[in-house]
């Protein structure tokens, strides 16, 4: 298909440290199949990361290493374009002119804010109340068709399109209404140790998360670890959290359905099952380690990938950017 033809993508992914197995299969695996058919644009999200406290030496690091983590994923800078928000300025400002049109009472009701500000009481800093008009932005300043994400940004991507058809009624057509791209297994991976949580970044017990780095040990000793129930059976099942997330996460990497599982698990116990699923996603990330190793020794080689993502991203953006400026009535210049 002729480029110009293609449908935009774009995504994000905050760099406070490093991505879990939930992001991989919810967000990041997506983002790799999609560059062959559509038009990808991917950002480290440094501007969102600050809206919880962040050791300024510690961001910097995090930033290089989750740029070159999505490299190593698959992410082609030849392909789509990859770069780091804090580089193009268009994200911030188009931010402003976005919060305009965004009502306090829908930042309001955001589940990600109340979390947040309830797991940061000593911090309920603006930034965090107004992080989707920032999201929003990232988003619109593209045209972008579709976004890939896990379950858990769904409100904010509804927010987004809210906010652009708002804003395209108040003054005349300009954004791309987004659609969100979530997939059908995998878009919800949930904690080791609490199957009713959201694997995170974040999370303090490192039992918990997959780091996408981990080596075959710690994953399989995390897989053994992981909380199940006092049942014995392999079956997606309602109260059967723990397992219904090693069958989720199994599936994902495999490609293998549910009842594939289930018949081939079927008088098999538990801690069988668990070591098949630390297996398989070691195999699954071993590509990602070895790239990242990799990419991490040639700083010159990343510093190119992303001062040229920058530019790109900077040259599309503008020029939605100075459509907006002329609809809301600001004077031109130059
Ligand atoms: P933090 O813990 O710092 O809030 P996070 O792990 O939730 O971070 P984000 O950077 O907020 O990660 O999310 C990046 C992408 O990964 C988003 O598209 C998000 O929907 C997806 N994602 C995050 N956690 C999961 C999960 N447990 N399962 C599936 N997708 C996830
Ligand atoms: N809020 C997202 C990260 C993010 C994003 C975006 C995702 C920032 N801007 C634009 C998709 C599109 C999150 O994962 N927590």
């Amino acid at each position: 298909m002729p480029e110009e033809q293609k449908k935009i993508i774009f995504s994000g992914i905050q760099p406070t440290g490093t991505f879990t197995l939930g992001n991989y299969i919810g967000a990041v695996r997506n983002w790799i199949k999609l560059q062959e058919e559509y038009n990808c644009i991917y950002s480290i999200v440094d501007l969102h990361a600050i809206t919880v406290k962040q050791d300024p030496a510690k961001l910097r690091q995090h930033t290089l290493e989750a740029y070159a983590l999505i490299l190593a994923c698959g992410v082609d800078p030849e392909k789509s374009i990859a770069f780091i928000q804090s580089h193009v300025k268009t994200h911030a400002e188009m931010n402003w002119i976005l919060a305009c049109s965004t009502q306090f009472g829908e930042l309001s009701r955001m589940t990600q804010f109340k979390d947040k500000s309830a797991k940061h009481p000593d911090d309920i800093n603006a930034g965090l109340f107004t992080y989707p008009v920032l999201m929003a932005a990232d988003i619109l300043l593209y045209k972008t068709d579709l976004v890939p994400v896990g379950v858990d940004q769904k409100q904010h991507l509804e927010l987004a399109r809210d906010v652009a058809k708002r804003f395209n009624q108040k003054y005349g057509e300009l954004f791309t209404i987004p659609e969100p791209y979530i997939p059908e297994i995998g878009a919800k991976v949930m904690s080791l140790q609490d199957p009713t949580k959201k694997m995170s970044k974040s999370d303090e017990n490192p039992n918990a998360c997959i780091f996408i780095l981990d080596d075959t040990d710690t994953i399989i000793r995390k897989f053994k670890r992981a909380v199940t129930d006092s049942d014995s059976e392999i079956r997606y099942a309602e109260g059967k959290d723990g397992i219904n997330n090693l069958m989720t996460i199994f599936s994902a990497v495999t490609g293998d359905s549910f009842e594939k599982i289930e018949r081939d698990f079927a008088g098999k116990g538990y801690g069988e099952f668990k070591l098949a699923v630390g297996e398989a996603v070691s195999e699954a990330l071993r590509p990602v380690r070895e790239n990242f190793a990799r990419l991490m020794q040639d700083k010159e080689y990343l510093k190119k990938c992303y001062s040229e993502g920058a530019q790109k991203a900077l040259s599309i953006s503008q020029k939605t950017l100075s459509k907006a400026y002329r609809k809301v009535g600001f004077v031109d210049f130059k």
